[in-house]
């Protein structure tokens, strides 16, 4: 079996589900043939099986660690402007709620996005993923939703795109028209979700790979998320939800209940939300940089999700309002710090439970025979360093579809 890279003494992260914590297999190779994992194990083992001198490309790992790609499952990372003004306005006592009733928050970024080129959207974009993947990100996803307008709404797409063939990463695009009502509809929701579902989606077909709606009292009611969805379900896009992260409208549930990929934020889930989320398979999105950045109080409900068995995804939310955040770790860590998951429970939620909330896990997230070799070299001295760490990055190498990318 010539393979085209060899992955040699690598303590070996797979996030399999094997019995052992995180998967790990010590002393392991890796063997990676056009792009995919075609052997795993240990290199004992590899040596036997395998004859010397069949590859040409070798990478000793000298014990450091071997792990999926992240996932980063939830960004907003187009955007044009900045909202560090707004940030120093709410330091001084304004809400998050008020800026945003003001008509300032999100609205204030689709001005600014409407008015960017292209070109300015991409540029600036291109920098926060290639901080995204100097952590060893690989896969993420980029919503639309400071657009607002069609032709706005498909320039962000377009980016999005356009990212995702010039940089050695994979990217899912969601369109989230329904992020907010724009200026020009105030008042009028239903109206403005009458070209969400008809002008927009039909328009935007071919550059999402999935539908989301910020389901909140700031963003639109449970009637009306219902509303998108079933337009997305009829063009066959998957759905995803912004739900209960200032209030409990129930988002989550309806997402759950129309097999939503994901319900994200959550903090104000209930346990009548978790059982149909558990129900139907629905992953829960937790987003503690939001939680931190505009100092939320009340956490989600952790015991209950682990109680029900939900799969508990973590990402990044980057966006100008809520989460200016570039570092998939540095989630990783809040999760921990804020939310009291497991080092364990986090390094799932990039990697394989990421994966899931995209639809993507028969693809990538473990280290598998059969799945997309995307791998990342830690220098680290045990799995629980990635979330411990603040401010430290000890991503070394990183592999995208067997091509090393950093
Ligand atoms: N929830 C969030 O946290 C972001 N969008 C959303 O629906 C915030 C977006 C922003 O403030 O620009
Ligand atoms: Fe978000």
């Amino acid at each position: 079996m010539p393979a085209e890279l060899i992955l040699r003494n690598f303590n070996v992260i797979t996030m399999d589900g094997r019995e052992q914590a995180y998967g790990l297999i010590r002393n392991a190779t890796v063997a990676v043939q056009d792009g995919k994992i075609t052997w795993v194990g240990e290199t004992q083992e590899f040596d036997k099986e395998i004859p010397a001198g069949d590859s040409l490309n070798v990478l000793e790992g000298n014990g450091q660690f071997l792990s999926p790609g992240l996932i980063d499952c939830h960004t907003h990372l187009v955007w044009g402007g900045s909202r560090a003004d707004e940030w120093e306005q709410r330091l001084r006592g304004v809400s998050y709620e008020e800026i945003a009733r003001q008509g300032g928050g999100i609205l204030s970024t689709v001005a600014a996005t409407r008015d960017a080129t292209a070109d300015q959207l991409f540029q600036a974009a291109r920098t926060r993923i290639e901080s995204l993947i100097g952590q060893g990100v690989t896969t993420l996803e980029i919503k639309s939703g400071y657009g607002l307008n069609t032709e706005t709404e498909l320039k962000m797409l377009q980016v999005a795109t356009a990212l995702g063939d010039s940089l050695p990463v994979e990217i899912h695009r969601t369109f989230l028209g329904a992020h907010a009502v724009p200026r020009e509809y105030k008042g009028r929701a239903d109206q403005y979700l009458d070209l969400v579902c008809g002008e927009m989606l039909g328009a935007v077909q071919g550059l999402c790979e999935s539908v989301d709606v910020f389901c909140e009292g700031i963003g639109f009611n449970l009637a009306q998320t219902r509303r998108v969805f079933e337009a997305a379900q009829a063009q066959g896009l998957p759905i995803k939800v912004h739900a209960e992260q200032l209030s409990n409208l129930r988002g989550a549930e309806l997402a759950a209940s129309m097999n939503a990929l994901s319900a994200d934020h959550l903090e104000y889930l209930d346990e009548s939300g978790v059982a149909a989320m558990a129900q139907h398979g629905t992953v829960a999105v937790l987003l503690p940089g939001a939680f931190y950045f505009i100092h939320e109080t009340q956490k989600p409900p952790l015991e209950l999700l682990r109680q029900y068995h939900v799969p508990m995804a973590i990402a990044t939310d980057a966006n100008p309002g809520s989460s200016p955040v570039t570092s998939l770790l540095l989630m990783m860590n809040m999760a921990c710090t804020l939310f009291r998951l497991t080092p364990e429970e986090a390094l799932r939620g990039v990697t394989c439970h990421a994966a899931q909330a995209l639809g993507i896990e028969e693809r990538v997230g473990t280290i598998e025979v059969g799945k997309q070799a995307d791998l990342v070299v830690w220098d680290i001295a045990s799995p629980a360093e990635l979330a411990y760490g603040i401010g430290h990055n000890p991503c070394r190498t990183v592999i995208k579809s067997g091509q090393i990318i950093e």
